[in-house]
């Protein structure tokens, strides 16, 4: 499994992944310096305590390495998406000049031949700014339904903001989906 993160320069990576690794670590003063090149962040899953880890080793993941892929390199993203199973791409609900742009950026992503059947996340962050465009807007914007239609991928949205931590646990469960149930499965006659 291969977890990549993605989006426009200064959409909120570095932000959202250290929020993630380690809640509380980002308020409204916290700045992060653009990435240039990758960065691995190492999530936790919140559910795996450390004396489960080996009990649950085979039912759920105690941790997924996350790549994030700085937007100043956006050019060459695809060198990265061999064997990508999971994208996080991240949007900035609070740049007006960058929505638009950033729907045409993910489109052209998800037409990539080695993403079709990647899970995609797609993060509306900066949910705390007053001056952001809410979801139904900025879903407008990036014109999502219609992407929906002339994709094939599984597109999860969700609402965040790295200073709040509003939305972190929809992005974990994204990450760690809860273990499938076993079904007893239903006897037929046949099977008597
Ligand atoms: N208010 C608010 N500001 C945020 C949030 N996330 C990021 N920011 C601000 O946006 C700036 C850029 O965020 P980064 O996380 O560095 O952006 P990035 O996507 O990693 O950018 P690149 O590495 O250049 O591609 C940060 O320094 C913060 O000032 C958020 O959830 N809320
Ligand atoms: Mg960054």
């Amino acid at each position: 499994m291969s977890h990549i993160c993605i989006g426009p320069k200064g959409s909120g990576k570095t932000h959202l992944l250290n929020s993630l690794r380690e809640s509380d670590s980002i308020n409204d003063t916290s700045h992060s310096v653009s990435t240039v090149g990758t960065n691995i962040f190492t999530i936790k899953n919140p559910n795996v305590k450390e004396s489960d880890t080996n009990k649950q080793k085979s039912r759920q993941m105690a941790s997924v390495q996350i790549r994030e892929i700085g937007g100043t390199m956006a050019p060459i993203w695809r060198r990265y998406f061999e064997g990508a199973t999971h994208i996080i791409y991240v949007i900035d609900t609070s740049n007006l000049c960058q929505i638009s742009a950033a729907g045409v950026l993910l489109y052209t992503i998800l037409t990539e031949p080695r993403l079709q059947t990647a899970d995609i996340l797609l993060v509306l962050t900066k949910m705390d700014l007053a001056y952001r465009q809410m979801r139904n807007e900025a879903l407008l914007m990036i014109q999502l339904a219609k992407l929906k239609k002339e994709l094939r991928q599984k597109i999860t949205v969700v609402e965040t903001s790295a200073v709040t931590n509003t939305g972190l646990s929809s992005v974990m469960d994204w990450l760690f989906p809860p273990p499938l149930k076993k079904t007893t499965q239903a006897k037929t006659p046949e099977s008597h």
